[in-house]
């Protein structure tokens, strides 16, 4: 993990959405954010849920990126008690191939936000960028990194296909 106190918080349902948000912790590593990943499940361990987010704030954390599948109420409970942003990443299901957490994640009532990216992979990775994002209004080194890598990005797309 990158030094300092961790600034964005990466909570998952289960062990085994780690395969999907592991994608967001390495963008988050490359970039030289400092960040925390926990398993936080708003059913299996309710209590957990509640201690974390009421204090992730206290305890530094900026931006939270919360991932989960099936019936997906962790970021909605998460964010119900937190003022922090929180990006939710639907996790891909076995059964509704992720369609399932996609609504249960985006479809929030007014007043509680929470920023809903896409299925799986590209969701957990985009979610880690857009929280660099928000992080590197306030910090200008980070955003020097983040443009690098946007750049990096593009100068590894192909002219053409082999
Ligand atoms: C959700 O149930 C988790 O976020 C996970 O995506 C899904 C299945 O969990 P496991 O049965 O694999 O632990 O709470």
């Amino acid at each position: 993990m990158s030094e300092g106190a961790p600034k964005v918080a990466i909570v998952m349902g289960s062990q085994s959405d780690w395969e999907t948000m592991q994608n967001g912790a390495a963008v988050l590593e490359k970039l030289g954010v400092a960040h925390e990943c926990r398993i936080v499940s708003a059913h299996r361990t309710p209590d957990r849920l509640v201690s974390f987010a009421k204090g992730a704030a206290a305890e530094g954390i900026q931006v939270i990126i919360a991932g989960a599948g099936g019936a997906a109420h962790l970021p909605g409970m998460v964010a119900a008690m937190t003022h922090l942003p929180v990006l939710g990443v639907p996790v891909q299901s076995k059964a509704l191939k992720g369609m399932d957490s996609l609504l249960s994640i985006v479809q929030m009532p007014g007043g509680i936000p929470v920023g809903t990216l896409a299925i799986g992979a590209a969701g957990a990775t985009n979610a880690a960028l857009l929280a660099a994002s928000i992080l590197a209004l306030s910090d200008p080194a980070l955003s020097e990194r983040l443009v690098a890598w946007r750049t990096a990005q593009t100068d590894s797309v192909a002219q053409r296909p082999v």
